[in-house]
């Protein structure tokens, strides 16, 4: 690695442990913020009342202060100006030495939000002004302990233009305000609860402001606001039933309840993330939380209940409950993650929840675990936080938590939670404060269980059944191995949920008895393997059974058991949990594609056996199953899953089968997929439930099909969808199967999409999608011509995302193109991105770190990119950090 001319990762002077956790030497009580909004130079001044941390380790420390970009321009101890030589700014730390144990501190900073691209801090948005501080953006606003076991009282003044920004919002209760004779105006805005520094906002524009209440379960009426920009006013009703949803949900399940006077939402155009979760004033990336449907598909109506949901539920998991420091993300992040999940299922289908969350979890996070930036729920180290916002802290971290409930059941985990929020308010914590409280409430010890925080890498978890008739018994071996993941090569055996139900031949689940039991309960187990190897008995059966295991994907493994087609084309029918019949047919197709996948490499002629046609048949054609899985069980497994599945990924090959299945289940069941589109297509008005959103997915699906054979009927049906659609969903699902060809029709289409949206920044997003997600072979070309389109701007992240993210990382066959183009280009624009955005520059280069699952000529092409970037002048740390561990 010398070549690259920086130190590797292990030695970096700026990676952070967790081993060297310390407490602060410092605590602040009270923050007062007076900041003076001026797009090119804004004042803030900050007076801090500062006390000697009891529980810190030296009595001596200093007082540490971070701050990034901050031009200070005075600082007073107790009242008195320090000169220059009575502190020191170093390194982003300002540093004070021998202060009373009691102090109070005024600083006096100027920032300048117009020059802040990698939108961190305070920064200007369009015409207005906004805030992210999570995870160290509030040291670019002021110099403060910005660090999470630091909480303090919050109390803000803002003042502004009044007619520029009319509206100015912060943290908390509005206290006061009043207007200045210069024209400017000012609010101040109280916060009570302690927080800590990353949960502060602040958002100033003049905005429209749609206004709601909701009466807790208590008897308190909380005002709840959404402020948007003027154009989206008609766009708020989605977001405010879904908030009001949310709040009544954490009251009945968790017994939650709200508890500041006012709730407040805000859109912005310009945002790293979907939104966050700031106390009393979330903010939200506008394409996250705007809606009509018009303008807004049933996925983003979907994304946007849950985003709300996440967001909101934040209240309880992560803000009165907070992090000790970063390395314990999951805490907030896994546990708010389950939490929205439960809040879909139990609005929507449970089941289609499910399947959603385990194909995201499968096709990314297995991948994340399978690659040198595979890293422990809880990482041991990182050198910049930013870049650990990842599925697996969230989504791994998401399943750990649904584990523990798997293991102590609804009830312990309910009493376990009561626990947690009560033992903890106000206070920054572990996630092992959150196992205790878990085995506090129930006395089952999860002592095992915690090596899901501490220990990276996807089990696999190997299973064999086997049925002796003559003593009546099924035996069932399960046996676990983790493999080696960086810096870990050897993984202790895992505490791992294995739900079980034995179905006989009609798929019936049968009474279980394990041998040593008295009698049989229930037809269905949470077998827990604790060992490397286990056995479970199960007595009393008396015919040869067929394991349905892992029920619901009781644990985030990969199951390896060895079944014939006919055994999962029978699961695929009659499996009891819809989960389990969902992953057998997804099994089925998988087996089915490698082994295409193998004749293609092969230079065979490619054939589809008649069996797994009639088996997609009967599902497609069942006169009870929900539409909703029908849909989801006809959805072949993803490119990226099948390239998770392979030795060494070859992505013109996995392309070709799963492009040829798809053609011979349109050309087989052509007129199935024309009669239930018709029967599914209807003229009512959009509706978002389940019913409705089940129906337009399962027309859609078939559209899609019937777009695979080419033939005149399908385009006429394509067509008239897109004529006559009256809501996103529909006319989304046709263009986009549409632009999968090179017919003129496609690009007429397009143009007059374009026409008619150009005004609105989130439906463009959409047209800049659909395009970078072509597998026409032109498409990298179109790509880069888009660059130049005028509705593109490299400065928002949403349209970075929509055409350079949506080409790289979910365009396989386009992007990987042999000759390395998708490469190069990929370099060339996380290059320039790095000095705007290094978030979102370190984000787009991830999908390189898993070069090594490549054939020979691609990894050389994709290591060339990796170094071109190491060896730039100045790259982020950001980008550094998953460049240099991609290359590690
Ligand atoms: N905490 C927010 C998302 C978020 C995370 C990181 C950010 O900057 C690095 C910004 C927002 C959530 O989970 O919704
Ligand atoms: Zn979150």
């Amino acid at each position: 690695m010398a070549d690259f001319g920086k130190d590797s990762t292990a030695s970096d002077p700026r990676t952070q442990y967790l081993k060297d956790y310390q407490p602060p030497a410092y605590l602040v009580e009270d923050i007062t913020l007076r900041i003076e909004l001026d797009p090119a130079a804004t004042r803030v001044t900050s007076r801090l009342t500062i006390k000697r941390n009891p529980a810190a380790q030296a009595p001596d420390q200093p007082l540490q202060l971070d701050g990034q970009e901050l031009e200070l321009t005075a600082l007073r101890v107790d009242g008195i100006a320090l000169t220059e030589n009575e502190y020191q700014v170093e390194e982003g730390k300002l540093v004070l030495e021998d202060l009373p144990d009691d102090v109070t501190l005024e600083i006096e900073t100027v920032i300048h939000p117009d020059r802040n691209t990698a939108l961190e801090g305070l920064y200007v948005s369009g015409d207005m002004f906004c805030t992210q501080c999570e995870a160290e953006g509030f040291r670019r606003i002021t110099f403060f302990p910005d660090r999470p076991d630091v909480m303090a009282r919050y109390t803000t003044t803002l003042v502004a233009d009044k007619n520029r920004y009319p509206v100015l919002l912060s943290n908390g209760n509005p206290v006061e305000q009043g207007e200045m004779d210069d024209g400017r105006h000012w609010v101040s805005w109280q916060d009570p609860f302690p927080k800590p520094s990353y949960l502060f906002a602040l958002v100033a524009g003049d905005l429209f402001c749609r206004e709601d209440s909701f009466q807790t379960c208590s008897g308190r009426q909380v005002t709840l606001k959404i402020f948007v920009e003027h154009e989206n006013r008609h766009k708020c009703a989605h977001a405010l039933d879904s908030l009001k949803q949310a709040m009544k949900w954490d009251e009945e399940t968790y017994g939650r309840e709200y508890d500041l006077d006012i709730f407040m939402l805000v859109a912005v155009n310009d945002f790293n993330m979907g939104a966050m979760e700031n106390k009393g004033l979330n903010i939200f990336n506008a394409s996250c939380v705007l809606a009509t449907p018009e303008t807004a598909t049933d996925a983003d109506y979907y994304n946007i209940q849950s985003i709300i949901g996440h967001e909101y539920f934040h209240n309880w998991s992560g803000n009165r409950v907070t992090c000790r420091d970063w390395f314990q993300l999951s805490l907030k992040e896994g546990f708010t993650v389950f939490r929205d999940q439960e809040f879909s299922a139990d609005l929507n289908s449970r089941p289609v929840k499910r399947i959603a969350d385990v194909n995201l979890l499968r096709s990314h996070q297995f991948a994340q675990d399978a690659s040198p930036m595979a890293h422990p729920v809880r990482p041991d180290s990182y050198i910049e936080i930013s870049n650990f916002y990842t599925v697996t802290v969230y989504n791994k971290g998401a399943e750990v938590v649904r584990m523990i409930r798997n293991l102590i059941g609804s009830d312990g985990f309910r009493k376990g939670c009561d626990l947690y929020f009560q033992r903890h308010d106000g206070q920054a914590v572990t996630t092992d404060d959150f196992v205790a409280a878990m085995e506090d409430a129930t006395d089952i010890d999860l002592s095992q269980f915690k090596r899901w925080y501490s220990q990276a890498g996807t089990p696999l978890v190997s299973a064999a059944g086997h049925y002796d008739a003559q003593t009546e018994c099924y035996q069932l071996t399960l046996s676990q191995q983790c493999p080696p993941t960086p810096g870990q090569e050897l993984k202790a055996p895992f505490h791992i949920p294995v739900e079980v139900a034995l179905l006989d031949t009609t798929g019936r689940a049968l009474a279980l008895k394990l041998e040593g039991e008295n009698a049989t309960s229930g037809t269905h187990r949470m077998l827990e393997l604790r060992e490397n190897s286990q056995q479970f008995n199960f007595v009393g059966v008396k015919t040869s059974p067929v394991a349905s295991l892992l029920r619901g994907f009781s644990a985030p493994v990969k199951l390896d058991m060895a079944r014939s087609d006919e055994e999962l084309a029978f699961l695929f029918a009659n499996d009891p949990d819809p989960f389990n019949r969902w992953d057998a047919g997804q099994r089925l197709a998988s087996q089915t594609l490698l082994q295409l996948v193998r004749q293609v490499q092969h230079g065979d002629t490619l054939t589809l056996e008649d069996r797994f046609i009639h088996a997609f048949q009967a599902t497609l054609e069942h006169s009870t199953l929900d539409a909703a899985l029908i849909t989801q069980a006809l959805t072949l497994p993803s490119e990226s899953y099948l390239a998770d599945q392979s030795d060494s990924v070859d992505v013109d090959a996995i392309h070709t089968a799963r492009v040829f299945v798809h053609q011979q289940l349109a050309d087989h069941l052509f007129d199935s997929f024309l009669d239930i589109y018709h029967r599914h297509n209807d003229d009512e008005s959009y509706r978002f439930d389940a019913a409705s959103m089940a129906k337009r997915s399962l027309k859609n699906l078939c559209l899609g099909y019937l777009m695979e054979t080419i033939r005149g009927e399908a385009r006429n049906v394509c067509f008239t969808q897109l004529e006559k659609s009256h809501n996103m969903t529909d006319t989304l699902a046709a263009l986009s199967s549409l632009a999968q060809h090179d017919w003129s029709e496609t690009d007429d289409y397009l143009q007059r999409f374009y026409q008619q949206w150009q005004h609105d920044p989130q439906v463009i997003d959409k047209w800049f999608a659909i395009q970078a997600g072509s597998r026409l072979p032109d498409t990298l070309q179109r790509v880069k011509t888009l660059l130049n389109h005028p509705a593109f701007r490299f400065t928002n992240p949403n349209k970075v995302r929509a055409l350079i993210g949506r080409f790289c990382m979910a365009n396989q066959v386009r992007f990987h193109a042999a000759d390395g183009e998708g490469y190069r280009f990929l370099t060339d624009q996380v290059l320039a991105l790095d000095k705007i955005n290094p978030q979102m520059a370190a984000r787009l280069v991830s999908t390189l770190s898993r070069w090594r699952r490549f054939d020979a000529n691609r990894q050389d092409l994709m290591q060339t990119e990796l170094k071109r970037i190491l060896s730039a002048p100045e790259i982020s740390k950001d980008t550094f950090e998953i460049v240099s561990k991609s290359l590690d």
